[in-house]
């Protein structure tokens, strides 16, 4: 789960906002110190939450606003803002296009990742039509290659490496020229990981990347350093033409959000986070939608992307279809449950949910959200056909209600509860209808993706 605790805080600040009877200048300020704590233990710096903090009360002048204006709204909208404009470094990164011989070299200290990362990334692409393969420039650390060659094995990716040969540059172009030849479309060379100081190491960096000229270089950090992720990512910038940024072990681990916002303050996108020691604990970043995970408003791209993989290709346009016209029924949701139940870990998953996002949690509560989606299916078992397909299952009458609880063994308050997640289905339509609805799922995504 990504920064759990962060989006938690977040959220429940904004909820407790909500639940004020009138919102004045104290409750703003009530919640925005809450952000503004929850910010610091992250560890993003003093100085961006103070302005973070300063801007939003700048946007919302409660005084001005027209009566009958849903100040709650407004506030949210503010704090989304000013949170994207935080986390956004300005510049999109270099996005490989399927059939180019892409080159993509990873760098970054040791241990920071770069071995795992390189597969994820190239397993991540595997999955979405592309030919990866993976090169092991690393002649530095013993048992690199091997490493690698072990990761690849697993995730059915070509690898190129060597035993004996002790000179990186030579294996990355010997790999990129194998690779060209067999017509790889994402050719991804790891390197050997290095503390700040090693002058000797810099320069190998440079070696490799002057002989195989990549098309992006990927800077991979340990997020578990917090705001020191600047100065971090500011030298590698300078030493070496670093394009992207992916942040891993953002699991379990509270300062994520100072990296982020580290990183973006040197004008490096983050392009994917790591959430795990595991290939498919991997996370597409991109600002908007994290965000909007963060304030709990779901995140159907995020989502999408993920089921893009899990939904079987013949019901998906059948699904995308179906939420685009409005016709988001329980049936549907019951259906979207039995595929969620199958899909990878949860707690991913969960925060892109809308409705769900805020009750973002931590790894060790898996398995409570599962036990509360199949809470939810004996729920509809016990409904009638008829609700199941209405359009507007909130209109149930309260003898239904009664009924249905009773049926399923369930408390009334669980119903309502669940018939209330239904609310979420209407953030879920406008961001369909946004994305071009009714197309099937992997062209949307594409179109998401600007056409990549
Ligand atoms: N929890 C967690 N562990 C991770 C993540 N990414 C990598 N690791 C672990 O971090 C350790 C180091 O990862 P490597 O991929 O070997 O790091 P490296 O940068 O290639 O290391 P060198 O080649 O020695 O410089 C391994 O134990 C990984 O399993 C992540 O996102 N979350
Ligand atoms: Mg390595």
């Amino acid at each position: 789960m990504v920064l759990a605790e962060l989006g938690g805080s977040i959220s429940r600040a904004l909820a407790r906002m909500s639940s004020a009877t009138v919102v004045d200048e104290n409750v703003l300020r009530e919640c925005l110190n809450e952000i503004a704590r929850a910010l610091m233990q992250a560890d993003v710096r003093f100085k961006m939450v103070c302005d973070l903090q300063a801007n939003i009360k700048k946007s919302v002048n409660l005084e001005a606003l027209a009566a009958g204006t849903n100040k709650r709204r407004v506030i949210e909208t503010a704090v989304g803002k000013e949170l994207c404009k935080m986390l956004d470094p300005g510049k999109p990164a270099f996005v490989p296009k399927k059939g180019k011989p892409n080159v993509v070299m990873f760098v970054g200290l040791q241990g920071s990742g770069k071995t795992t990362t390189c597969t994820k990334y190239a397993h991540y692409h595997q999955r979405k039509g592309f030919k990866p393969s993976l090169v092991c420039a690393d002649t530095f650390r013993a048992g690199a290659f091997d490493q690698l060659k072990q990761n690849a094995t697993k995730a059915k990716i070509p690898f190129y490496g060597s035993y004996v040969e002790s000179d990186p540059v030579k294996i990355a172009v010997e790999g990129l020229e194998k690779f060209r030849q067999e017509k790889s479309d994402l050719i991804i060379i790891d390197t050997s990981g290095r503390h700040m100081q090693e002058a000797a190491l810099f320069e190998e960096m440079r070696q490799v990347a002057e002989a195989t000229k990549p098309d992006l270089v990927i800077f991979v950090m340990d997020g578990s350093i917090g705001q020191a992720a600047f100065d971090q990512a500011q030298a590698f910038k300078q030493s070496a033409s670093v394009g992207a940024v992916i942040i891993t072990k953002m699991d379990g681990h509270a300062k994520g959000g100072g990296a982020l916002s580290a990183v973006a303050a040197t004008k490096s996108p983050v392009i994917f986070i790591g959430t795990g020691e595991h290939i498919d604990e991997f996370d597409v970043f991109n600002v908007e939608p994290f965000v909007g995970r963060l304030l709990g408003r779901g995140d159907l791209p995020g989502l999408l992307d993920k089921m893009e993989s899990i939904v079987p290709a013949d019901q998906q346009s059948e699904l995308v279809a179906k939420l685009a016209e409005g016709a988001f029924t329980l049936r549907l949701m019951y259906e979207q449950f039995q595929n969620l139940l199958k899909m990878g870990p949860m707690g991913q998953i969960f925060s892109m949910l809308p409705g769900f996002s805020s009750e973002l949690m931590p790894k060790g509560q898996e398995k409570q959200s599962k036990e509360k989606i199949k809470r939810y299916m004996t729920i509809m078992d016990s409904m009638t056909a008829a609700e199941l397909d209405s359009k507007n299952p909130k209109l149930m009458t309260e003898s239904r209600i009664l009924r249905v609880a009773r049926g399923s063994g369930r408390r009334v308050k669980d119903v309502t509860d669940m018939l209330q997640q239904m609310g979420g289905k209407s953030a879920f339509e406008a961001l369909v209808k946004q994305m071009g609805g009714g197309k099937d799922m992997s062209k949307m995504l594409a179109g998401m993706r600007g056409g990549a």
